[in-house]
């Protein structure tokens, strides 16, 4: 038997601008007692206008840079050393990372005019810091940074062309899978997300553990060592995560669009500020 098919009362243009004012699923734009749309949207102004007002008054940080924060903290905790290193880095670490020219990663690399790219990834400096700090720390070497990264992306919901990632990592002793999924444990424990491990493929570093949230990748990890290290002067076993925080925020906070917690002219705390 077919459902009766309810008739859509708003416009396309209404229904898009109450999308625009709602942060999640709060309300079903499909439900056949939904109010009027000036009620509606009067209503939804309102909510959103007072939550930017209850977050000037009281916490005044915004999401991404609060999550950033706190997994600095987190890491730090945790004896991983932070880098902040620069966002534009030499085009030949992309191949140097295995990433030929002909593959799709490669194609997603916004490049400059002077053989410089925004990073895709921090994994190349990261090992550039592995190898020098292998000289002068003492072992197991724990480092990590976060911050911006830059991919060519055509697929909607869940990528953006900047977003942010934290990649942590650390070499030598203790450098076991068992220690990696440990970590990732306390990692999204402390975060309050919860996840499922799945084995893939990719084309950098071969086999790695994905993390998963329902479809939602929220990172690659990797139980190195893997035949690249040689080219990066790096000769012990290594175990490493990459995240990124604008996925972690979707998942908090069950946003539709990845957009919503990034770096945004109109979101501001997953809130379109046209109200
Ligand atoms: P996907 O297959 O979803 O495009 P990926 O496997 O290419 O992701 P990785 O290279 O493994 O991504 O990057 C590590 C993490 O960085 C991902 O698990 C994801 O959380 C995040 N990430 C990668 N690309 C993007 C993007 N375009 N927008 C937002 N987050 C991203
Ligand atoms: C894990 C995903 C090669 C020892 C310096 C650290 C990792 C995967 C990170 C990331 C990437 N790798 N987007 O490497 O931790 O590099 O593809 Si290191
Ligand atoms: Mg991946």
């Amino acid at each position: 038997i077919q459902e009766p098919v309810t008739v859509n009362k708003l416009s396309q243009s209404q229904r898009k601008r109450l999308e625009t004012l709602l942060v999640s699923d709060e309300i079903d734009l499909d439900s056949p007692d939904l109010p009027p749309f000036e009620e509606l949207e009067a209503e939804l102004v309102a909510k959103r206008k007072a939550e930017l007002v209850d977050i000037y008054e009281n916490s005044r940080e915004h999401m991404l840079a609060q999550l950033e924060r706190d997994i600095s903290a987190f890491l730090i905790s945790k004896g991983f050393i932070e880098i902040k290193s620069s966002i534009l880095i030499p085009e030949e670490y992309i191949v140097k990372m295995g990433i030929d020219k002909d593959v799709e990663l490669s194609k997603q690399v916004f490049r400059t005019d002077d053989g410089k790219c925004l990073r895709p990834m921090l994994a190349p400096v990261l090992y550039n810091y592995l190898h020098r700090f292998d000289k002068i720390l003492p072992d197991p070497v724990k480092i990590f940074e976060i911050g911006p990264c830059y991919r060519k992306e055509s697929d909607g919901s869940s990528h953006l062309e900047e977003f942010t990632m934290v990649n942590f990592c650390q070499m030598g002793d203790g450098s076991t899978r068992e220690n990696l999924i440990q970590l990732i444990d306390e990692f999204l424990t402390h975060l309050g997300i919860s996840y499922e491990l799945e084995g893939d493929e990719c084309m950098v570093y071969g086999a790695t553990v994905d993390i998963m949230h329902g479809d939602l990748e929220l990172s690659s990890a990797v139980v190195g060592p893997v035949p690249m290290d040689m080219d990066w002067g790096v000769n012990k076993p290594w175990i490493g995560a990459g995240f990124g925080l604008e996925r972690l925020l979707k998942v908090r906070h069950n946003f539709k669009n990845i957009k919503r917690g990034s770096r945004s002219e109109y979101y501001y705390n997953g809130i379109h500020t046209n109200l």
